[in-house]
């Protein structure tokens, strides 16, 4: 018996999904009309994206017993339309962890500007700017919800567009973290230099906030009319290739196992697997990526060894004797109507089962089609796969 034995794979991702509890928000939105040109209304938080994109901004005026917006909230939202700071954040991917700033240990940078992004990416052919990504910021007083959970909902406030607008009145500290990706390597959210820097990390900056590997980080001082940059980057985690279990065995039909064979899967990966002359079992731990493969069958064995009747088969083809019931298969037969069964070498999957001699080759507890043409090198090849759904298996 061969067993070619890969670990299967198992992604271990759990996302954190917070329950949402407050499904509604307060805005203020664009109205287009000049006489009453911003409205406070009370939203589906579904429905924030699209009035982001178009320019609206979190309310956060007086508020009546429902937790929405007084009478006075339109005035509210026109008073401070023009209070509005914007906060930009820009991700970085790179190629490699490597290629990460590592700007955590706090000594290279000193602000996030509007060029520190382009800049990077620049100087770094590795790194690029990912636009589509989802960052979301919450008034001070928000607490870092985990570095590296998705989405934190409560007050946390999503932006998809690149930017956010922020008003400053009572709020000139606001907290910005990015939805964490769980395909992408995790911040360590070591903030503790005393002990060194876990720097093996994914990176997030806002304006004079460049210290540490959390995902939380201050944009404080905000000015009406003004803008703040935050940069992300990070690096998709290495993926392991998804593996299988390829089990190949060869047994004759007393179970006892058949030798000197070499088998081959060919693939991105190649097996090579010689049977060893004693019939032991053979294994390999090597891991088989989920793909195509081709099997490769070489070689040829004696069954009824030690019978003055002993005959040869290989992968395919057994050779038969005259005395053997399949030799003499009548044509009636109609399974084996296509087959040269008066032939000595008789294609082996059109054997039944009990008879002698039947050494057929199975992948996936199926027949294979090694070919309808005998090789007198006794050479074949089988075109076979492996899948996350099974393992692969060959049985001779
Ligand atoms: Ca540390
Ligand atoms: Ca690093
Ligand atoms: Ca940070
Ligand atoms: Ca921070």
């Amino acid at each position: 018996m061969l067993v070619f034995q890969g670990a299967v794979f198992v992604p271990a991702v759990a996302l954190a999904v917070q329950p949402d509890n407050d499904k509604k928000i307060n805005i203020c939105h664009a109205t287009g009309s000049e006489r009453k040109p911003w409205e406070a209304i009370n939203i589906s938080k579904n429905a924030w994206d699209a009035h982001e994109a178009h320019g609206d901004f979190i309310y956060s005026g007086p508020l009546d017993k429902k937790g929405k917006p007084t009478k006075d909230g339109n005035r509210w939202c026109e008073n401070n339309a023009s209070k509005l700071a914007t906060i930009y954040a820009t991700k970085i991917i790179c190629e490699s962890e490597t290629d990460l700033p590592n700007w955590g240990d706090g000594n290279s940078q000193s602000k996030i500007d509007k060029n520190t992004a382009q800049d990077f990416v620049d100087k770094h052919p590795n790194c690029r700017i990912e636009p589509s990504w989802t960052f979301e910021w919450a008034p001070d007083g928000t607490k870092n919800p985990g570095d590296n959970i998705a989405e934190a909902g409560g007050n946390w406030v999503t932006f998809k567009t690149g930017s956010a607008k922020v008003v400053t009145t009572g709020t000139s500290k606001v907290w910005v973290r990015e939805q964490a990706n769980p395909d992408y390597i995790p911040f360590t959210g070591d903030t503790n230099p005393s002990d060194g820097w876990q720097d093996e990390s994914a990176e997030m900056y806002c304006h004079t906030d460049i210290f540490n590997y959390d995902n939380y980080d201050r944009v404080e001082n905000m000015k009406a009319r003004k803008d703040y940059y935050c940069v992300a980057f990070n690096v998709k985690k290495e993926v392991q290739p998804d593996s299988a279990t390829v089990k190949i065995c060869k047994t004759d039909e007393q179970q006892n196992p058949l030798s000197n064979w070499t088998m081959m899967l060919l693939g991105d990966k190649i097996e090579t697997v010689n049977v060893l002359p004693d019939g032991k079992n053979y294994s390999t731990t090597n891991s088989l990526e989920v793909g195509p493969y081709v099997l490769l069958a070489k070689g040829s064995y004696i069954y009824r060894p030690n019978n003055p009747t002993a005959s040869t088969s290989d992968a395919a083809y057994s050779l038969r004797l005259p005395t053997d019931p399949i030799y003499l298969a009548v044509k009636a037969d109609s399974s084996l109507s296509d087959q040269h069964q008066f032939l000595p070498w008789v294609k082996v999957n059109n054997f039944s089962p009990s008879r002698v001699g039947w050494l057929g080759i199975q992948v996936n507890e199926s027949y294979t089609d090694w070919g309808s043409i005998f090789n007198p090198l006794h050479v074949y090849a089988h075109a076979t796969s492996t899948n996350e759904a099974g393992q692969f298996s060959s049985e001779f």
